[in-house]
């Protein structure tokens, strides 16, 4: 099968292309991908001289270049590329709006025109914020509640595709996951922000109280979740993917780290809140347990083990976008004051 994969040279994307040639090597994978920022083309440099992956450079709103990727026979479509950090989307929200919404509106317009399956890899955020020591969590059902420009340009995307389902009757499917964590995460997210900080010896810079949840879910786990609804998952629906049983808070998660890495407490420091922090994420994956037997395979206490050993090994991946993170951190800190 030819499969066209967005964004494959970022971070769940890189991981993808690598868990998929290495589960289905007889299919051919064409990674389109316009090389931003926060690509780094050395997550796959083991991949590049297989003779079943094709890399294109290019931009998911140009519709002549989506086109013709799209007219060399795909058959699938795991659509991944995207502007994602929300800090970013408060900085610069038209970026956000031009890739997320045009271009995913691009992709479906090609899609549609070959009548392609098409999967959606979208983000919990599009539900809102839960209240801290709750028992809810977000399901398929929850309405869509978005609060930053990022979520609001996903909410928007998600909307598209459900569009294109009910009104062409486009082969689609969703996934709203939540926060990744793994090798080839760029070091401007939270947990290889804290592991680089730790690295060079700087503290880890805490939002706001600490006391914000995120449901964090190792990498290659989602991209299990997503093979099996690219697999067996029901047309025209999405699946909730999550990570945790039990709540941890950005300072939690903090001490774990700083036990992992032989560090104290002094390594931690608290800076001014992002404006508009969701307090609390939390996912209901029963359904994609139910229907499609996923559940996830490591336990945190593995995938941050495992987070932590591959960042201290891989600086000369690393440490290029960790210049340009954290000159954007010092821009953003001096915008705000
Ligand atoms: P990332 O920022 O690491 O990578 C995004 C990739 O998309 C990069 O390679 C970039 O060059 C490419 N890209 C951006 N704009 C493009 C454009 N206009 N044309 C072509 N390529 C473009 O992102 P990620 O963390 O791997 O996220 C992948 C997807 O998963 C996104 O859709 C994101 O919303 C979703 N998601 C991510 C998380 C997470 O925790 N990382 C959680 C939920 C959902
Ligand atoms: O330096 C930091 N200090 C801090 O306290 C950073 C970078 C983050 N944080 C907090 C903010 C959040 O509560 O850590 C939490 C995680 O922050 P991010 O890594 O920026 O992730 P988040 O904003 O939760 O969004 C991520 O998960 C959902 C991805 O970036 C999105 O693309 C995805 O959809």
């Amino acid at each position: 099968m030819k499969i066209l994969i967005t964004g494959g040279s970022g971070f769940i994307g890189s991981n993808f292309v690598r868990f998929w040639l290495s589960r289905h090597p007889n299919d051919e994978i064409y990674n389109l991908d316009k090389l931003t920022y926060a690509a780094n083309p050395k997550s796959l440099s083991d991949i590049e001289s297989n003779p079943h992956y094709h890399f294109i450079k290019g931009d998911i709103c140009d519709s002549k270049i989506v086109n013709e990727t799209i007219s060399s026979g795909i058959e699938l479509i795991v659509h991944f590329a995207a502007e994602t950090h929300v800090d970013r989307s408060l900085d610069d929200p038209l970026s956000f709006l031009k890739t997320n919404i045009f271009g995913t509106h691009t992709i479906l317009e090609a899609a549609k025109k070959f009548n392609l399956r098409f999967h959606h890899i979208s983000t919990d955020e599009v539900f809102g914020a839960l209240p801290l020591d709750s028992p809810e969590k977000f399901c398929e059902t929850t309405p869509y509640d978005p609060r930053s420009p990022y979520s609001a340009s996903k909410a928007a995307s998600d909307h598209f595709v459900m569009a294109y389902y009910h009104s062409f009757g486009l082969p689609v499917t969703i996934t709203n996951c939540s926060n990744n964590y793994g090798p080839y995460q760029s070091p401007e997210k939270f947990i290889p922000r804290m592991i680089t900080n730790l690295i060079d010896g700087q503290k880890i810079p805490i939002y706001g109280d600490g006391l914000y949840v995120r449901d964090w879910l190792y990498v290659t786990d989602h991209c299990r979740a997503i093979e099996a609804v690219i697999t067996k998952g029901k047309i025209g629906q999405s699946y909730n993917v999550g990570g945790l049983v039990k709540d941890v808070s950005n300072l939690d998660l903090a001490q774990i780290i700083l036990k992992i890495m032989s560090k104290d407490e002094a390594n931690v420091e608290h800076v001014p809140d992002r404006p508009g922090h969701d307090r609390r994420y939390s996912m209901d994956w029963t359904k994609i347990q139910k229907d499609l037997n996923w559940q996830p395979s490591l336990t945190f206490e593995e995938g941050i083990m495992a987070t932590v050993k591959w960042y201290q090994n891989n600086e000369i991946w690393w440490r290029p976008m960790k210049i340009e993170a954290e000159e954007f951190y010092r821009r953003l800190a001096a915008s705000r004051k």
